[in-house]
């Protein structure tokens, strides 16, 4: 394991992101980590994960790697992208996920943290949902992630003005449970996730399953699909994507065309 750390503290797993000098991008090789590790801790009968960066940290995740996104004229999100598979694993985990969060979330890792079944954060975290600044059309999966977690106003006004939320504000709407001191968070996070393995991982499993079906039970014909397809296609095909890229590669802000 090179980008991230895993600990195993009686029936808890421990995964800490542990590349800062990327601000922990969710790069193919970081997610792949993230993902062995949560599929060793279900091998191990681990009852209750928690996600987090390393304390203290001033970014817990800048987002999908902007390096690893395709120059365009594919689909940026597609099914087999790390970002999506990440998402997947954590969502169909039977393990119940705690994400302890520190710092400043973007992008993806916004998305990763709205996957987690359980959020606590620390007073100066803040959650950025940035695709409008890359020009990025995010996919009907990831749109479904942030809509059964945040309210839909919100959700608009965090997609389309990419602007972090902060903390306070996330835990008002519900968002996350539990705003927690930095020197508090891990012993409160473990101590959930204790409570957590004394009741039936049977139970717990099946109910998270189920949960996750039934927040993602949406009526999406074939042809609403294509039809939303074809427009995210007009976006990663266009001038704006390819700006978005270039802007953040070249450090500076975006001018976007608009087509
Ligand atoms: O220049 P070096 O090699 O030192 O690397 C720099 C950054 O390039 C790198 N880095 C990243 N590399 C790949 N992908 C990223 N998302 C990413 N973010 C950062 O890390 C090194 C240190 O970055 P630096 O100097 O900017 O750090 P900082 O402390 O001054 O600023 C931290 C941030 C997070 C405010 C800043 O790095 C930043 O704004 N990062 C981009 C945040 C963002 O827009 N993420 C969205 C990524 S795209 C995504 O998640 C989805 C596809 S979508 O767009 O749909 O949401």
């Amino acid at each position: 394991m090179q980008y991230v750390l895993t600990e195993k503290q009686d029936a808890t797993g421990i995964i800490t992101l542990d590349h800062a000098e990327k601000r922990n991008a969710l790069s193919e090789a970081l997610v792949g980590e993230i993902i062995a590790a949560l599929e060793t801790f279900r091998t191990q009968g681990t009852r209750a994960v928690i996600l987090r960066a390393q304390p203290g940290i001033k970014v817990w995740s800048a987002g999908h790697d902007v390096n690893e996104l395709p120059a365009g004229g594919r689909d940026p999100l597609g099914w087999n992208d790390p970002l999506r598979i990440l998402i997947r694993s954590i969502q169909e985990s039977p393990i119940p996920v705690i994400g302890l969060i520190e710092g400043s979330v973007w992008g993806g890792a916004c998305e990763v943290a709205m996957a987690c079944d359980i959020l606590v954060a620390t007073p100066d975290a803040t959650f950025a949902i940035t695709p409008a600044k890359l020009g990025v059309p995010y996919n009907l999966g990831g749109l479904m992630t942030l809509v059964n977690m945040i309210p839909l106003p919100i959700v608009k006004e965090m997609l389309f003005t990419a602007q972090p939320l902060p903390a306070d504000q996330a835990f008002n709407l519900g968002i996350i449970n539990y705003i927690k001191a930095a020197d508090e968070i891990g012993p409160f996070v473990m101590a959930m996730a204790e409570r957590i393995g004394h009741n039936s991982p049977l139970s717990i499993s099946v109910m998270k399953d189920a949960l996750r079906l039934l927040s993602s039970a949406h009526a999406v014909t074939p042809d609403l699909f294509e039809r939303i397809q074809g427009m995210r296609r007009i976006v990663y095909d266009s001038e704006d994507y390819q700006e978005g890229i270039r802007a953040f590669r070249e450090k500076r802000r975006p001018r976007f065309p608009g087509k």
